[in-house]
C-alpha cells in the first residue's frame, strides 16, 4: 500500500484474509470486514487473498471495478519488517561524515555508492579494525591526530563484504546462517541492488509478527501458511470448528448463517454505517453465491434479512448494479463461475471437490454450481474422462460430480465406477446415465447422508 511514497511495512497493517483456494465468500467478507474496521474503529486493516480468486470473484470484481484484494499466501516475518533506513555517506566523503551518522543510528553509518548501490559499513569495529591495520606496521602514524583519522575517505575504514537480502526475503530461511557469521548489520536492497536499509541482528531475532484476522474460515490447514508465527487478532467465520489455539484471548465469533458476508453485513448495519455501493455489492455476491440464491439448506432468514439491506446499498443510482435485482444479480453471479462449456473438463471436476472414507470405501464428490444445465449434454463425455482421470490419480473406489442448478434448485449426478449399492439412490436415471437429484442443492447436509447411508447398510 503506498502513501505518498513510502509502504506501510506488513508488520503495521492488520491482514484480513479468507481460506486458501478462495471462493467469492472469503475475498467478499475479507473486502467488506477491512472496509467496516477501518471505518468504524479506524484500524489499519488490509483485504487480502489466500490464494488466486476463481473465475466466479473475478467476475465478480471486474464488475464492480474493484481491485483483487492483496495476495498474503505465508504469514511469517520478512526483512522488511525489520529494515532501518538510516542516512547514508558516499565512500570518497570524509570518515567525519559517517561518525556523524554512526553517534546518531547507534554504531553504523552505512557507506552507499553514488549509483545507490552499498559500497560498505562503518562501524565501531570496523574503525577499529582500520586503525589496527595501519598503525600496527607503521608507528609514525601513532602521531596521527583524531581530526586526521576524520579526514580519511570513509572508504578505509568501511567494512565491505556485508550479505545482502531482499525485504520480501522470511527472515527464519536465512537466520541460522545468519547466526554463524561475525556480522551484526546486514544490507537490505531492492531487486537492482540499491540500498533499502539496514536489517541488524538483535531485530532479526525477534521481529514484529504481522496481525491477521481470518475470515471464512478457522482451520489453520486452510489458512495462510506459517499462520503460527502471525499474531492472531480475530476470527469471524460459519464453518465447524477446528480452531488454532491462541496464547491471549481473541474474539471469536462464529454463527450459523449461510455466509461469512451475512455476518459482516449485519455488523455494518449494528453500527449504523452503510457500505459503499461496490462493496455492499461485494458482500452480497458472497452471500448469494454461499447460498446459492437461497436455496442451499444452509441458508437462513437472516441471510435474506440482510440481503435485503446489501441490494438495497448496492443497487443504487449510479452504481454498476444500477438496475439489478437479488435474482438477476444473483443468477450473474452463480453463472459466471459456472459456464460448463467455457471451462476445462478437469477444473471442472477438481474446482471444489472433497474426499471422504466410509464403510471400506475412498470416494470423491465433486460439486459445480451452474444456472441451467442445457449445455451439460455438450460435455458429458469429457465430463466423465475428467471425472474417471481424477478417481485413477487419486486412488478411489468411484467418483461422482453433483452438477447444481442453482435457478432450479436441483442437482445431476454423474458418477464412475458406482458401487452397487448406490444403485437405490431415490433420484430418477436419465437416458444419459446421469441421476436427476430434484431439490438437492447442498452436498454435505442432502447427498452426502444419502451415500454414506446406503454405503454403510
Ligand atoms: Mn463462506
Amino acid at each position: 500500500m503506498q502513501y505518498s511514497g513510502y509502504t506501510i511495512k506488513r508488520s503495521d497493517r492488520i491482514f484480513v484474509t479468507g481460506h486458501i483456494n478462495p471462493d467469492t465468500d472469503s475475498i467478499a467478507s475479507a473486502i467488506g470486514y477491512a472496509w467496516l474496521l477501518h471505518e468504524r474503529d479506524n484500524l489499519p486493516t488490509v483485504a487480502c487473498r489466500a490464494g488466486s480468486v476463481n473465475l466466479q470473484t473475478s467476475w465478480v470484481l471486474k464488475t464492480l471495478d474493484l481491485d483483487p484484494p492483496v495476495l498474503l499466501t505465508d504469514a511469517s516475518p520478512r526483512f522488511e519488517s525489520v529494515t532501518k533506513r538510516y542516512d547514508v555517506a558516499s565512500p570518497d566523503k570524509s570518515l567525519n561524515d559517517a561518525w556523524t551518522i554512526l553517534t546518531r543510528t547507534g554504531g553504523i553509518a552505512p557507506i552507499v555508492n553514488t549509483d545507490g548501490t552499498p559500497y560498505g559499513m562503518v562501524t565501531g569495529q570496523s574503525v577499529f579494525d582500520f586503525l589496527r591495520r595501519i598503525i600496527g606496521p607503521h608507528p609514525k602514524y601513532r602521531d596521527m591526530t583524531i581530526s586526521q583519522l576524520l579526514d580519511i575517505p570513509s572508504r578505509e575504514a568501511a567494512k565491505t563484504d556485508i550479505p545482502r537480502f531482499q525485504p520480501q526475503t522470511r527472515i527464519k530461511d536465512v537466520i541460522n546462517r545468519l547466526l554463524r557469521h561475525e556480522f551484526t548489520e546486514y544490507w537490505v536492497v531492492d531487486e537492482a541492488g540499491r540500498y533499502l536499509g539496514v536489517a541488524r541482528q538483535n531485530d532479526l531475532l525477534h521481529p514484529p509478527r504481522i496481525k491477521i484476522i481470518l475470515v471464512d474460515h478457522n482451520e489453520p490447514q486452510q489458512s495462510v501458511a506459517s499462520l503460527e508465527e502471525a499474531e492472531l487478532l480475530e476470527i469471524l467465520d460459519h464453518h465447524r470448528l477446528g480452531n488454532p489455539s491462541t496464547h491471549t484471548p481473541i474474539k471469536f465469533t462464529v454463527d450459523i448463517v449461510g455466509s461469512t458476508s451475512t455476518l459482516v453485513a449485519e455488523q455494518i448495519v449494528e453500527s449504523g454505517l452503510s457500505a459503499p455501493p461496490k462493496i455492499a455489492g461485494m458482500l452480497l455476491a458472497g452471500l448469494l453465491s454461499d447460498t446459492l440464491i437461497f436455496q442451499s439448506p444452509t441458508t437462513t432468514p437472516r441471510d435474506k434479512a440482510v440481503a435485503e439491506t446489501l441490494a438495497r446499498w448496492a443497487f443504487v443510482p449510479g452504481s454498476p448494479l444500477e438496475n439489478e435485482t437479488i435474482q438477476s444479480y444473483g443468477e450473474k453471479v452463480v453463472r459466471a463461475g459456472a459456464g460448463l462449456l467455457t471451462r476445462e473438463p478437469d477444473n471442472i471436476v477438481n474446482g471444489d471437490v472433497k474426499t471422504y472414507e466410509s464403510a471400506g470405501f475412498k470416494f470423491a464428490i465433486s460439486q459445480v454450481e451452474v444456472a441451467g444445465v442445457y449445455d451439460l449434454g455438450d460435455i458429458l463425455g469429457q465430463l466423465r474422462r475428467a471425472l474417471i482421470k481424477f478417481k485413477d490419480e487419486n486412488g478411489l473406489d468411484f467418483a461422482m460430480l453433483m452438477i447444481t442448478d442453482v435457478v432450479e434448485g436441483s442437482s445431476r449426478l454423474l458418477m464412475v465406477e458406482q458401487p452397487p449399492a448406490l444403485e437405490e439412490l431415490p433420484y430418477r436415471i436419465l437416458r444419459d446415465g446421469t441421476f436427476s437429484a430434484e431439490g438437492v442443492v447442498s452436498r454435505k447436509k442432502q447427498l452426502l447422508p444419502q451415500v454414506l447411508s446406503l454405503l454403510e447398510e
